[in-house]
């Protein structure tokens, strides 16, 4: 069975709390029940985390090297500035399927450019929380996911 980590980097523990504009409506832990129904139905196991701090991420990552053979990263904020992050995923072999809530590339200069994107296998982005249900769907196809 394939084993996939699923990380959520910084304040998307806020969600559906605060700017639903952007965000939309729908929690964490309601993201967090659709990833289940999804894993379930597709045969996978998934592990399901959220953390506010980039060496937390840092050591996650690290971790799925023994616990897990995909990684589903939202980095949040992170995705702009953690390099810490960028080599931990570099060191992972397995697939890494970058996901965000929004489209960023239709957004400001400042949520834009994903330094995380260069060591993603793949990335998903503007599908709302349904990305993470993509990318669940995505690895199960997937022969080396
Ligand atoms: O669209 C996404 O999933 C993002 O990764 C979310 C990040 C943002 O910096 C990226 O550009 C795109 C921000 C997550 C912050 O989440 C909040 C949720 C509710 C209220 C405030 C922040």
């Amino acid at each position: 069975m394939k084993r996939v980590m699923i990380l959520n980097g910084p304040n998307l523990n806020l969600l559906g709390v605060r700017e639903p504009h952007i965000y939309g409506t729908t929690t964490l832990a309601e993201i967090k029940d659709a990833c289940e129904r999804a894993a379930a139905a597709r045969g996978l196991t998934i592990a399901f985390h959220q953390s506010n701090h980039e060496g937390e991420l840092v050591d996650l990552i690290q971790s799925a090297r023994e616990s897990a053979d995909a990684i589903v990263i939202n980095p949040a904020g992170y995705s702009f500035t953690s390099i810490a992050m960028v080599d931990a995923i570099k060191a992972f072999d397995g697939t890494v399927l970058e996901v965000h809530i929004s489209n960023i590339h239709a957004r400001d200069e400042l949520h834009r450019h994903s330094k995380i994107s260069h060591a993603a296998t793949g990335v998903i982005c503007g599908l709302g929380p349904y990305g993470y249900v993509a990318a669940l769907h995505a690895l199960a196809e997937m022969k080396n996911g």
